[in-house]
């Protein structure tokens, strides 16, 4: 079974990158260092996520196996990213905004794999729809890029990702995208395409708010680095880790319901 022997693999190497990566630290973490707690967190509870996906995969249907390791891939990038961002917090307390852009280059466009995967376990798909949901990726992080890293001013910048969001909110509920949903899918495949949706909306929405807190509420930048940091940590926890959980759910309740039969 060369596919159970890979992802033992895949996990293998996630794994033996772990003890190197954390201890890069240079600096002790202050127990009063509210925001470089939540990255120590957060950075842990990736790596369970990641070996956790990993060897669910042996669990469930063929079919499924693809989107969990997306999912343990989504989880193992965000976490080594951690370990960076937190360094940088706890030795400067500044914002480690070019790793965080990187980690959102590669896991957005991985979780859009992990929609596409998810509408193709229903039906055929087009490929332009998944083409263009990373179209609206693109334009969503350059924007937010551009104004966090001060190449552009930070409102206009906000005014660009905002768009980029928005095309990909009318691909999901408007366009190709949310016409494949088909009524013959099983129920709860169905339900993960609707939460997928919120995940979109109401999930990726703490991002931008994130954004608006940390720049455009005219406040000291270093005041509110703190704020901008948690509630990009807290998003990541839901958009990252709860995701991930919800395609776990499906797979392994579509995998029991259709070894029932
Ligand atoms: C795992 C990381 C994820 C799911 C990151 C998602 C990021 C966003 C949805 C960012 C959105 C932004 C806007 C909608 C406006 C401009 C500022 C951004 C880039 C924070």
């Amino acid at each position: 079974m060369p596919k159970l022997r890979l992802s033992w693999l895949a996990f293998g190497v996630g794994a033996s990158l772990v003890p190197a990566l954390a201890h890069a630290a240079t600096e002790n973490l202050r127990s009063d260092d509210y925001v470089g707690i939540s990255f120590w967190l957060i950075s842990m509870a990736l790596i369970a996520s990641t070996a956790f996906f990993f060897l669910e995969t042996q669990r469930v249907a063929g079919k499924w196996k693809t989107s969990l390791t997306v999912s343990g891939l989504v989880t193992l990038v965000a976490a080594v990213h951690y370990f960076y961002m937190r360094d940088v917090w706890v030795a400067t307390g500044e914002t480690p905004t070019v790793y965080r852009y990187i980690d959102w280059l590669i896991t957005v466009p991985l979780l859009m794999i992990e929609f596409y995967l998810i509408l193709a376990a229903i039906t055929k798909v087009p490929a332009g729809v998944f083409w263009r949901l990373l179209i609206g990726t693109f334009v969503m992080l350059a924007g937010g890029y551009v104004g966090e890293a001060g190449y552009f001013a930070v409102w206009p910048a906000f005014i660009v990702g905002m768009i980029g969001w928005a095309y990909i909110l009318y691909e999901v509920f408007l366009g190709q995208a949310s016409k494949i949903n088909a009524a013959e899918a099983p129920e709860s495949v169905q339900s993960a395409f609707k939460l997928m949706r919120l995940i979109v909306t109401i999930g990726w929405a703490i991002y931008p708010i994130g954004y608006f807190v940390g720049y455009l509420m005219g406040q000291d930048p270093s005041a509110s680095s703190a704020a901008l940091n948690l509630i990009y940590n807290l998003a990541d926890v839901v958009n990252k880790i709860a995701f991930g959980v919800i395609i776990w759910t499906v797979a392994t309740s579509e995998t029991d319901r259709a070894a029932a039969k």
